[in-house]
């Protein structure tokens, strides 16, 4: 079949939306309809061409939800009609990885995802012949997408997709990682570096379980006001305060911060995010994703003296498990997601959405098919 698609044919180039052929779901696999696609920082750092993993030409987008419109022979889990998130980290309740019970990263096909294929080695999507990789597995920025059932999360049917896309990435990366990662408990210190779409829904979560001090970084002071609605409770312009900011984060927090998140990218930034951690037993979670040949570096001493570094990849979510709860929570207005999604363009104007994002003017931008 046709779909309407905004294409990556090469790094640092704006998309082009243009027509491109999609082949059948094969047995496993799905057709869905995408009705609604957030644009996450991680499309624009693989557009940069900074992404060790990138390919040309290729349909981005990780942050869909739509309608299942097809299933493949020996699909069991979701029918035509479905409401569905497309995931980039599958669950497929089956590998190593999944009944180790110690982490959200199925392998079951992440090898063939990395080289943008589907789990038997080839593309579905081309034009004029010529083969368009998949991206991350979903290919969201595309009004019709092909995914394994195994990487789709079967949602409420209540569910606005406009708004529920988030939950793809942004929401349950932000609030999954304070939760399943971090494990905060009421009461804790925390420091949230960089206020943009993961950071947001750090500071929602450490809210929502009761942290004591919100403290969020930014360069950017527009994040301010939002950010406070959001449940910050002090906020840091590293560029307006004297001296060094660890210290000052450290005397913020009268020793140091119980947690921290760096949802930037900057390797900088994520050395002042485990320093800035209380002696003894401050956790920092890297969120942030850092360009190919990128390194951290700490001093040895900052471990020794009990601090610990993590990371965090899709907030530690099993997604067929746990984004539908993460939707019923939307539902249920116990999460704020309307506020963050401030740009809604059709797919024809998504290059908007990227010029929007670097300069600092949205949170979220969704485009719609
Ligand atoms: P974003 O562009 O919406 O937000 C980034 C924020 O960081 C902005 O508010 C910006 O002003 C601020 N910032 C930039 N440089 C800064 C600095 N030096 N000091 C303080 N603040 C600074 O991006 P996003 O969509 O929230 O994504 C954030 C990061 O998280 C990206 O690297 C993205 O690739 C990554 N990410 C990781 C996962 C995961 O599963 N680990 C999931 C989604 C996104
Ligand atoms: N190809 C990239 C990987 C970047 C990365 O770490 N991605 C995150 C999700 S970011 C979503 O916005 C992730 O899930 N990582 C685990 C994995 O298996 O990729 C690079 O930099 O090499
Ligand atoms: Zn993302």
């Amino acid at each position: 079949m046709k779909v309407k698609a905004a294409l990556a044919y090469q790094a640092g180039k704006p998309l082009t939306i243009e027509m491109v052929d999609l082949g059948n779901p094969q047995a496993g696999e799905v057709l869905i309809e995408i009705k609604a696609s957030g644009v996450c920082h991680t499309d624009a750092y693989t557009l940069s061409g900074k992404d060790p993993e990138g390919l040309f030409p290729a349909i981005l987008g990780h942050e869909g939800a739509g309608i299942v419109v097809e299933v493949g022979k020996d699909v069991k889990s979701l029918q035509v009609g479905d409401r569905v998130i497309p995931l980039y980290t599958p669950e497929c309740r089956q590998c190593e990885y999944c009944l180790s019970r110690k982490t959200n990263l199925c392998q079951a096909i992440r090898v063939t995802q990395g080289k943008g294929v589907m789990p038997d080695g080839t593309s579905r999507f081309s034009i004029d012949g010529e083969k368009i990789h998949h991206y991350m597995g979903t290919s969201t920025f595309a009004n019709y997408t092909v995914l394994p059932e195994i990487a789709v999360a079967k949602i409420r049917e209540d569910a606005p997709f406009d708004k529920v896309c988030y939950i793809g990435c942004g929401v349950t990366t932000g609030i999954g990682a304070v939760i399943n990662t971090a494990k905060v408990e009421a009461g804790a210190n925390v420091v949230v570096f960089g206020l943009g779409g993961i950071g947001l829904n750090v500071v929602q979560a450490a809210r929502m379980v009761g942290a004591n001090m919100i403290i969020g970084v930014d360069i950017n002071p527009g994040r301010k006001a939002l950010a406070e609605k959001f449940g910050m409770t002090h906020f840091v312009n590293p560029q307006e305060i004297d001296g060094d900011i660890v210290s000052y984060l450290v005397d913020l927090t009268k020793g140091g911060a119980d947690y921290s998140f760096e949802c930037i990218g900057n390797v900088n930034v994520m050395r002042q995010a485990l320093e800035c951690c209380h002696k003894g037993w401050g956790v920092s979670v890297i969120i942030g994703v850092a360009a190919g040949g990128e390194e951290i570096r700490t001093r040895p001493f900052q471990l020794v003296t009990g601090r610990v570094w993590k990371g965090s990849a899709f907030g530690g979510a099993r997604g067929r498990t746990d984004v539908p709860k993460i939707v019923d929570w939307y539902m249920d207005g116990k999460i704020n997601i309307d506020d963050l999604i401030t740009h809604v363009m059709p797919i024809e104007k998504i290059n908007d959405a990227f010029d929007l994002m670097h300069k600092g003017e949205s949170i979220r931008s969704v485009v719609t098919f």
